[in-house]
């Protein structure tokens, strides 16, 4: 079954690999998508992905893939924690979407230990780096079949 799969990133990922290696490591974020995007053509599955700073855009995107994909990979990054706007919005779209984290949040600060995200999720993957991505897309995958 030929599947539509979006892979969301959430503010300040755009710096990936720039940054903080010791905490996110080197890869920068298209090396990550790109991981996803080989494993998606090895399985004819259509990837597009998406990256915004901004709290609304990220959002529309979801309100948006409603429209056309079957599941989401999101890292929504430090919005985790914050937003109830996301997690009304993953509700609104009724998909599946992974939670998807580079580092172990709850080896991190307290504040990084809740998200208002998770309970909407189907479920959640954090503290494998890079690894993390390509666990929560074969997840979604399995998750789908
Ligand atoms: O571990 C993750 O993937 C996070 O979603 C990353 C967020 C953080 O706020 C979450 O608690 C956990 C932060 C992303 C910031 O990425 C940077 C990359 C390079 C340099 C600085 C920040």
């Amino acid at each position: 079954m030929a599947h539509k799969i979006l892979v969301l990133n959430g503010p300040n990922l755009n710096l990936l690999g720039t940054r903080e290696p010791e905490v996110y490591g080197t890869d920068t974020l298209d090396d990550i998508v790109g991981d996803l995007r080989k494993l998606a053509e090895g399985q004819g599955i259509e990837l597009r992905d998406y990256q915004s700073n901004s709290e609304g855009a990220l959002i529309d995107a979801l309100h948006e893939a409603r429209g056309w994909a079957a599941g989401v990979v999101f890292n929504p990054g430090a919005f985790t924690h914050t937003s109830v706007a996301l997690r009304d919005a993953i509700s609104a779209t009724e998909l599946p979407v992974v939670e998807t984290h580079l580092s172990n949040v709850h080896a991190r600060e307290e504040f990084r230990h809740h998200s208002y995200i998770s309970a909407v999720c189907v479920g959640v993957v954090a503290g494998f780096g890079r690894e993390s991505y390509r666990l929560a897309f074969d997840a979604l995958i399995s998750h789908l079949q």
